[in-house]
């Protein structure tokens, strides 16, 4: 036996390029976010899963230890044999074997005494804790030290592939993915199930290293399953995998079958151990075929992560879109003599009185001032009833657009799996406007009342003497404006003049005859912006109970090309690898 010949220290694979290089294929596949549920995500999210799980498991531990032993996995269907081969390949009961089963069981990986330091917890699988006795729990792995197995290879006994424990299947996968070389057992009962070609499929895949054992089968039988078994491992890929065939035997009560049964695999098996080329190249097959295969499924994970980061971006855009649309109906409706309806115009014609007032308006002037001079004085009250109406009637506007945009913007996230996975995450009722949207309107609105009496005052501070503005006062002339704003666009003047329209033009020329007309313009315009900006804050904190569940997910996008450029890079440390100017001692 020559195991611990320094084969791996020749070995290429040994250098730090590839090491290093799989250590940060490692950490970009996990920093890869994947949480919005979009199409497909949980096959990549599995995908990614099993990526990060055979690095850890298999090919960073084995390129760190190229010279550990070669680790021979037994897999196969339920009652193929696999136990009573391992028990009789190593010559005493190791494992369990029989059809009553525990729900779970941990592994038995089996190797020679002297072999045992590399097996330790920081080697493969280290997710799996080391135990020297038989245990149920299948988050362990117990290792049996047994002379009879050769230096240089262990054997491990895996859970069936097609176990009714979805635990069991998963560890058995697991396993087959630290393997060096799988065993697989089967039978004549079993051969021809899907379970274990899925998982065949899968080792032709990635250039595992494979033999088939069949197992359980009647020497009469034994010939047509062989030459069927034989095709069907050629036409998947597999015509390269020696296929071993352990005749149906008397197992003895040890659980043993006579020992010439398992004298062709067993002699296998430790000429392969012997023989540390060969050993190596074994090694080497399955752990390139491994990285291969993870650099290949890296790119579609990526792509993935690219298709997240879009996601996000769609459902953060509805969401914009909808709150923008509702700040502009907000404005518009504030501009276009929306509001100068129902109670704020009967207030407003309350305050300045309307009929005679209206007639004429354009040509005499002066003396309409005088009039409404007269009309104005003496009612302060009914000024106040006009600024509790223009309030009531913004809140109402306000409510009312954000209540339909929480409903919209709802409506257009319940169309994804994504938006909708969100929306239940939101946990808060997120198509409703927020419960507190009515006092924080409230607010926003008499801030901005405050702002136009302030506007009114600092514009009439050198007037503040003048019989017009007397007569008016701030809060007056504050309501004038605000009525002139809500009339803004609507280009009621002249001819056009309505009841509504009317009422708006008497405010400008109330305003004007204070003011002058350049300051009513400049006026009215700061007035609107200020308007235009409450309006903007407040429905932004509706909109933002939206776009932070899409913020809080922390997406980055440069994730999936810093996926792409790690999994180049192991390509690179491949290449110089496998590099046909290197020769074999790797220089
Ligand atoms: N007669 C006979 N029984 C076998 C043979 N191999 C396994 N068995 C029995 O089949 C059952 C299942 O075998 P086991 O090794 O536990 O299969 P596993 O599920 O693949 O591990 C056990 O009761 C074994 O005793 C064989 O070659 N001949
Ligand atoms: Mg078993």
């Amino acid at each position: 036996m020559s195991a611990d010949e320094p084969a791996a220290a020749s070995t290429p694979y040994g250098d730090t390029q590839m090491l290093t290089s799989l250590v940060r294929l490692r950490q970009a596949l996990r920093e890869v976010a994947l949480p919005l549920e979009v199409p497909e995500v949980e096959a990549s999210r599995t995908a990614r899963q099993e990526m990060v799980d055979q690095l850890e498991d298999y090919a960073i531990p084995r390129v760190m230890t190229l010279d550990a032993p070669l680790l021979a996995v037994v897999g196969g269907s339920t009652g193929a044999g696999k136990s009573t081969l391992v028990n009789s390949l190593v010559g005493h009961r190791v494992t369990q074997p029989g059809l009553l089963r525990p729900t779970t069981r941990s592994p038995v990986l089996v190797h020679h005494p002297d072999d045992g330091h590399w097996f330790g917890q920081d080697r493969l699988l280290p997710d799996l804790v080391r135990v020297s006795h038989a245990t149920d729990d299948p988050g362990a792995l117990q290792l049996v030290p047994a002379e009879s197995v050769p230096q240089g290879l262990a054997i491990l006994d895996a859970p069936d592939v097609d176990s009714v424990e979805e635990r069991n299947r998963t560890l058995a996968a697991q396993l087959l993915a630290a393997a060096d070389l799988w065993l697989f057992v089967t039978s004549a009962a079993r051969y021809a199930d899907q379970v274990p070609w899925d998982f065949l499929r899968q080792a032709a895949d990635r250039s595992a290293a494979v033999a088939i054992v069949l197992d359980r089968t009647a020497d009469d039988a034994v010939h047509t399953v062989a030459s069927h078994l034989a095709r069907m491992l050629a036409s998947r890929g597999l015509k390269d995998s020696p296929l071993f065939v352990v005749h149906e035997g008397h197992v003895s009560d040890d659980g043993l079958l006579p020992a010439d049964h398992v004298a062709e695999i067993r002699g296998w098996l430790e000429s392969l151990a012997a023989d540390a080329v060969a050993r190596q190249a074994v090694v080497t097959q399955t752990l390139d075929g491994a990285i291969r295969t993870i650099t290949r499924r890296t790119y579609p994970v990526a792509d993935a992560a690219d298709e997240q980061v879009a996601a996000a971006e769609r459902l953060a855009t509805e969401a914009t879109r909808v709150y923008d649309e509702a700040v502009s109906a907000i404005i518009d409706a504030t501009a276009d003599g929306t509001l100068l309806r129902g109670e704020v115009l009967a207030r407003w014609q309350e305050f300045v009185g309307t009929g005679e007032l209206l007639r004429g308006l354009e040509s005499r002037v002066g003396r309409i001032r005088d009039r409404l001079v007269g009309a104005v004085k003496g009612k302060p009250q009914q000024v106040e009833r006009v600024s509790v109406a223009v309030e009531s009637g913004l809140e109402m506007l306000i409510l009312e657009h954000a209540e339909a945009a929480a409903e919209r913007a709802r409506t257009a996230w319940q169309e994804t799996g994504a938006g909708r996975a969100l929306l239940a995450a939101g946990g808060d009722d997120l198509g409703r406007a927020s419960r507190d949207l009515r006092r924080r309107a409230e607010r926003s609105v008499r801030d901005w009342q405050r702002d136009v009496l302030e506007m009114v005052r600092v514009q009439g501070a050198d007037k503040r003497s003048t019989a017009r503005f007397l007569a008016f006062g701030v809060n007056g002339l504050g309501v004038a404006l605000m009525v002139v704003v809500f009339s803004y666009s609507a280009g009621l003047t002249g001819a056009e003049v309505g009841i509504a329209g009317g009422s708006a033009v008497l405010g400008q020329k109330l305003l004007e005859a204070v003011f002058g007309d350049q300051a009513v313009r400049s006026l009215a315009e700061r007035a609107r912006s200020a308007l235009s900006a409450r309006v903007t804050v407040l429905l932004e904190e509706e909109r933002v109970r939206y776009t932070r569940l899409v913020d809080d997910l922390a997406l980055d996008p440069g994730a999936a090309e810093g996926l792409r450029q790690a999994s180049r890079l192991v390509e690179n440390a491949r290449y110089a690898v496998n590099s046909p100017t290197r020769d074999v001692a790797g220089h």
